[in-house]
């Protein structure tokens, strides 16, 4: 392990790297860990705003309080808008896209977030993350909803910020996985998880049993088979996108939101959670898939399309693709 190299000095050697780069796009990933490190500080007073709200709905410094979740989506954009290296954005709390506004400049990438993933682990103490994803916008000034309807595999760069024990930051630009752990002592992000890979295969799978009753035979049969198989399994379930696929990222094994009689399309968005991650996995050597189909690949036709997420270990998403097919295949012959 390298340590002492910040976020910052690592971009830096980064873009040296590739001579015709004009710094922009560091310019605007500066930015969005400057809004990471505002996110991290307020999750980790999030206890003790909870009891000022709670007396008079005002925090220390006389602001109104605000949900967590609301307060990283408008620190994000508060954090980015000015730089005049975005062509706009969209949040998964947001039903529209959200334009540069007028008095700034406009930039041709475009940022896609799930300010704080995790809305049920919030209020408890558990871990959230924000997930992120970069695009390039090819149309000039503001960029309409169209811009963003791009495939995974556009993606110039995606990541997520996990509020853990410790706050980490990683993310791929399709050069390998790296990951940062905020060290709050000095406000930087150190290198801490240099080129991450994920083992081939885990012994973890995370799925929502709550779920079984509605799921498809694809799915009951899969569960039904890795647990029945020789190799021990163990079964964690955090509820938090960007925790389960992080533990299963360093320790290998396969996360599942598949679809089901409740959720018909499933219930991870496309766009702001499923693309992202896939970047991540595949660079980090793993998979993931819809059941059916590479995630990268899926056309996008809605900003907020919702999707079924199968990701992780390359052999476990594969084995578990295998039998979602099988039974679809089965499906449509009868
Ligand atoms: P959210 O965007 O409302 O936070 O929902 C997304 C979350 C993911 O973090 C997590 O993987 C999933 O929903 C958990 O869903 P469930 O509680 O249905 O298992
Ligand atoms: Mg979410």
């Amino acid at each position: 392990m390298t340590v002492g190299i910040t976020l910052t000095k690592f971009l830096l050697e980064e873009q040296r790297r590739h001579p015709n780069s004009t710094g922009n796009f560091t310019a605007l990933f500066s930015d969005l860990v400057v809004a990471a490190k505002i996110i991290s500080r307020e999750i980790n007073r999030a206890g003790l705003i909870d009891i000022l709200g709670a007396t008079g709905a005002k925090n220390i410094q006389g602001e109104e309080v605000q949900k967590l979740d609301e307060f990283a989506n408008s620190a994000i954009i508060n954090a980015m808008e000015h730089g005049g290296h975005l062509a706009g954005m969209a949040s998964e709390e947001m039903d529209e896209i959200i334009k540069v506004s007028a008095c700034y400049p406009t930039g041709n990438y475009l940022l896609l977030f799930d300010p704080l993933d995790g809305s049920s682990n919030i209020d408890v103490n558990v871990s959230v993350g924000t997930i992120f994803s970069i695009l390039k916008c090819s149309s000039g000034g503001n960029a309409s909803t169209k811009d963003f309807l791009q495939k995974g595999a556009s993606q110039v760069c995606s990541g997520y910020v996990i509020y853990g024990s410790s706050t980490m930051l990683v993310y791929t630009t399709g050069n390998g996985v790296h990951g940062f752990t905020l060290d709050p002592s000095v406000g930087e992000f150190l290198l801490s998880h240099e080129n991450i890979k994920t083992p081939e295969k885990g012994k973890i799978y995370s799925i929502n049993e709550g779920n079984s009753k509605h799921w498809l035979p694809g799915t009951v049969e899969y569960v039904k088979k890795i647990k029945t198989q020789d190799s021990d399994r163990t079964a964690r379930y955090v509820g938090s996108l960007v925790a389960d696929f992080h533990r299963n990222l360093l320790k290998g094994g396969i996360f599942l939101y598949p679809i089901d009689k409740k959720s018909s399309k499933g219930k991870l968005r496309l766009l702001y959670e499923a693309n992202p991650l896939a970047f991540i996995a595949e660079q980090a050597g793993g998979m993931a898939s819809t059941g059916l189909a590479r995630i990268l690949d899926v056309e996008p036709i809605e900003l907020h399309q919702r999707t079924p997420l199968i990701i992780g270990s390359k052999l476990d998403v594969k084995e578990a693709e295998t039998c979602l097919k099988a039974h679809e295949a089965g499906q449509a012959a009868s």
